[in-house]
């Protein structure tokens, strides 16, 4: 053809020629390509995950373009809203919203206005460390895109993803293409499970790979905010024994909305002597402002950073603890009593979808965070164990909770602090219902009537009752009389509530209607009220009364513990 070409006029060949390439070219394209609009470089497509990349395209072209945008609450329209409403019913998430949620959305920055003043020059590298089980993948990559975007390319090492067995099918393939076509940039590193092995197993394997010189825990539905990262590398870089945790915002499950608390209070980490994580409002008033880390007694275990030298040293995790929960109350203690500390970073602010349940099971449906606080109370609680297994005393000499050898021997070669140094010194505001009190154990009345919380929950505020006396020692009959003169248990103090009823409310510490004397001959009175404790007219199962005092049967308590020399006349 080219010699044919010669011999025509020399215009059209030139012409002709360009045409041919043109057209070729085109079609080359077009068949490399095969997949019109595709973010992905060709060369990443296959024929086997030529399905995949179908799939994420299709799931790419609904999300909304700056839904969700700066923490906003969003909500979707018609059919979509409907089925969101569903998801939450059955995953405690809002899945439809989330996937239609860009994966990279921007939002704003909740830190205190003082916190960008500060300036951080870490020059250590973390690993950021994810397990997940059964999580929506656009969670997941929501908190991988955060990570990215949030953190400097020269302080992130790596990120490593711990599935923990997932039985979705749309955790495998599809997210490991989507990893390979849309993050091939970036330092990923997926871990495959071959048994589902609970989330305190799955952390260590995480960190068993990693080689930054941090270990970023995070849960897998997380999302980092501005400059989060500075503050905590550069306070481990002062003091590798610091174990730090950020402010951990509130995203909502129905509509991903990220919260806050306002940009100053926020709280730190307790713990219940039912063996449960609280929140405790940070009690300094010097601290409230703070910006720069507070000590925290506890923490709650998703979201904290690790010197990964020093996560070793101090014993990692407790590997026989199974599935889910105890682990962090463990860590807490053991970091506190073996010689490090544990911080709330203010500077450093990162969200987490608050579920109102697990969306997952547990194999064998078996209380692994019973267990696991069991576990730790043997090894690190000493003779305080006995305020956890009031609440559980069907554990406490139960061959369930497995052998503790090594993590007893752990505690030998750490030399570590004791639980009443831990108290003293880290936690020293922590209520113990039967140290320094007046009076404590069941409150009795001569009819075998006790006094009694009648099972309220944790967070609800309800009457102070009326209970037969239970044989045993129960811990919803367990009460103390403070030295303060709080009727308390735990966090919750009797009040005086319109001049008679008796209720059991959050504890403030401002005497009045929390305020009561004990006398000798068994009396109960509220200053406040100028009243006495009575089960005059009572019924089992109802609350008692504060009374026009008059001695007698129904205004005497007697409790199982006296100490007889701390009571007024
Ligand atoms: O079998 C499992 N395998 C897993 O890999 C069960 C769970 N997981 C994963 C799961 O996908 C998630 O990424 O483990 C992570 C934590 O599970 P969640 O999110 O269901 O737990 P949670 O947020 O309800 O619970 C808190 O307490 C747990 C006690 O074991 C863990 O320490 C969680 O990390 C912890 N979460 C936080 O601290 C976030 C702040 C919430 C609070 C308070
Ligand atoms: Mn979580």
């Amino acid at each position: 053809m080219l010699i044919r070409c010669f011999r025509l006029k020399r215009i059209y060949c030139k012409v002709l020629l360009l045409l041919t390439v043109l057209a070729t070219v085109c079609l080359l394209l077009y068949l490399r390509s095969k997949l019109p609009n595709s973010p992905v470089p060709s060369r990443l497509v296959s024929k086997e995950n030529y399905p995949f990349e179908q799939k994420l395209l299709a799931w790419e072209s609904k999300i909304i373009k700056g839904l969700g945008d700066e923490g906003e609450p969003a909500f979707l329209d018609g059919e979509d809203a409907i089925e969101g409403e569903k998801a939450l019913k059955k995953y405690a998430l809002n899945t439809v919203l989330s996937d239609r949620m860009p994966l990279d959305r921007k939002l704003r920055d909740p830190r205190n206005r003082k916190c960008k003043d500060l300036k951080y020059s870490p020059t250590i590298k973390a690993s950021v460390i994810v397990i997940f089980y059964n999580e929506l993948m656009s969670v997941i990559l929501r908190t991988v895109w955060s990570v990215i975007l949030q953190t400097p390319s020269h302080l992130l090492q790596e990120i490593i993803l711990v599935d923990d067995c997932s039985t979705d099918e749309n955790l495998k393939g599809l997210l490991d293409h989507y990893i390979a076509t849309r993050l091939q940039n970036y330092n990923i590193n997926v871990i495959r499970l071959k048994h589902r092995l609970g989330l305190i197993r799955a952390r260590l394997q995480g960190a068993r790979e990693a080689t930054g010189d941090v270990l970023i825990f995070l849960d897998a539905h997380c999302e980092a905010t501005k400059d989060w990262i500075e503050p905590l590398l550069s306070r481990i870089e002062e003091d590798h024994t610091a174990v730090l945790v950020p402010i951990i915002d509130v995203i909502e499950a129905n509509n991903m909305g990220y919260s806050t608390n306002g940009d100053s209070s926020f709280q730190v980490g307790g713990f219940s002597w039912s063996g449960h994580f609280t929140w405790i409002d940070i009690q300094d008033e010097n601290d409230k402002n703070k910006v720069t880390p507070i000590k925290s007694p506890t923490m709650a275990g998703g979201l904290f950073a690790i010197n990964r030298n020093f996560f070793w040293d101090i014993g990692s995790y407790d590997e026989q603890m199974d599935g889910w929960g105890g682990e962090n109350l463990e860590m807490s203690f053991r970091i506190w009593q073996c010689g490090g500390r544990l911080e709330t970073v203010p500077c450093s602010r990162v969200g987490h979808i608050f579920r109102d349940f697990h969306p997952y099971s547990f194999p064998d449906d078996k209380d692994t965070h019973g267990i696991n606080t069991a576990r730790l109370a043997h090894v690190w609680m000493d003779d305080y164990k006995r305020l956890f297994f009031m609440h559980q005393p069907a554990l406490e000499n139960n061959p369930i909770v497995g052998d503790l050898t090594h993590r007893k021997q752990l505690r030998q070669k750490l030399r570590c602090q004791t639980f009443k140094w831990y108290l003293d010194n880290v936690y020293p505001e922590k209520f113990v219902p039967d140290e320094n009190v007046s009076a404590y154990g069941q409150a009795r009345t001569e009819f075998d009537m006790c006094l009694d919380d009648l099972q309220l929950p944790d967070d609800k505020v309800g009457p102070l009752g009326l209970y037969q006396c239970h044989q045993f020692l129960a811990v919803s009959q367990y009460f103390s009389l403070s030295r303060r003169g709080e009727l308390r248990k735990e966090n919750f103090c009797a009040e005086v509530f319109n001049k008679r009823d008796v209720q059991l409310t959050e504890c403030h510490g401002h005497k009045r209607e929390q305020y009561w004397i004990l006398y000798k001959n068994g009396t109960v009175y509220n200053p406040a009220t100028r009243k006495c404790l009575s089960s005059d007219g009572v019924e089992m199962g109802k609350g008692v009364k504060v009374e026009r005092c008059r001695g007698g049967v129904f205004q005497r308590w007697v409790f199982t513990h006296v100490n007889a020399t701390a009571l007024p006349g």
